[in-house]
């Protein structure tokens, strides 16, 4: 538990900065945990499916499912995603309201607004691995709205959350943004395209970590950073051999759906506690359809 003078010190950060490193937030067990999965899973890792992995028996373009969790990459330098890891097993699902960041998340949201996942993945990435330049205050995304300015009550339209399973240093690809660009109304000058501010330098093809006033975040093994989407960021290319792992939930108030919209498996829906299912369900599914037959 934090107390209330730590809670100020936070605020007045995350306000100014947009960001926040949450130090030793996961336990070595959860650690470990995680990482046995993805030790089990590296064949993925080495050979993605989406590429045409023979012996994986899918074809490019295909999809690729490991139960409920989707294998995916945004592109050819993002590495690989497992996506909706929440249905991982029981360390994943521990993420959802872990202690270290859901008080947090739910304040920086505000409770008026409830919260959702609006994307829960893990990644992996490898040598040459990177992510290109995104976000910003000049951007007209309603989720990237940082605080409410006719009452000044929080009011954050995502928060990512992304936890370093090894250790993130200089050359292992870690994540940059430009602190307090939240806030910023001048354009970063890379997010520019004919004049006009962009969401995503996508075009460009080229590692953020190169970009203008960008900061490398290194984070130990079960540390976070804890930042609005607003922040304009991405991550430096990975040159050091070896893969980067981290895992990523990205929290928004409930009325934001999700950005897969991956259905609950009903073995998770099962095992749920009611706080868990609020927030990866706010919403449950309605319809006539839905109704058992005989019941009406
Ligand atoms: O992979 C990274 O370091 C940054 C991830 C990112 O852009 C995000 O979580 O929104
Ligand atoms: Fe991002």
């Amino acid at each position: 538990m934090r107390t209330k003078e730590e809670d100020k010190e936070l605020d007045y950060l995350f306000d100014l900065q947009g960001y926040l490193v949450l130090k030793g937030a996961i336990s070595k067990d959860d650690l470990a945990e995680m990482n046995g999965w993805v030790d089990d899973h590296w064949e993925i890792v080495e050979n993605p499916p989406l590429l045409g992995n023979a012996q994986l028996d899918v074809n490019p373009g295909e999809e690729y499912w490991i139960g409920n969790v989707e294998v995916h990459s945004y592109g050819p330098d993002d590495g690989v995603n497992f996506q909706n890891i929440v249905e991982g097993g029981a360390v994943f699902e521990r993420l959802i309201d872990h202690p270290a960041w859901h008080p947090l998340a739910e304040r920086y949201v505000n409770p008026v607004n409830g919260l959702s996942i609006h994307e829960n993945l893990l990644n992996v990435r490898g040598p040459g691995g990177f992510l290109y330049i995104h976000c910003g205050g000049h951007t007209p995304l309603f989720y990237l709205t940082f605080r409410q300015h006719n009452t000044g009550e929080w009011m954050v339209g995502q928060i990512n959350v992304l936890m370093a399973l090894e250790d993130i240093g200089p050359g292992d690809g870690p994540t940059v943004l430009v602190p307090g660009s939240h806030k910023a109304t001048e354009i970063h000058p890379r997010l520019e395209l004919d004049g006009k501010g962009i969401v995503a330098a996508h075009h460009e093809r080229e590692a953020a970590g190169t970009a203008l006033a960008m900061k490398e975040i290194y984070l130990e093994a079960g540390d976070v950073v804890f930042f609005t989407d607003a922040i304009t960021h991405g991550s430096a290319e990975r040159t050091n051999p070896g893969y980067r792992r981290s895992v990523i939930f990205r929290y928004s108030p409930r009325y934001l759906r999700t950005r897969f919209n991956y259905q609950l498996s009903s073995e998770l829906s099962a095992r749920l506690t009611p706080r868990r299912r609020e927030i990866l369900e706010p919403v449950a599914p309605r319809g006539s359809m839905l109704t058992p037959a005989g019941s009406g």
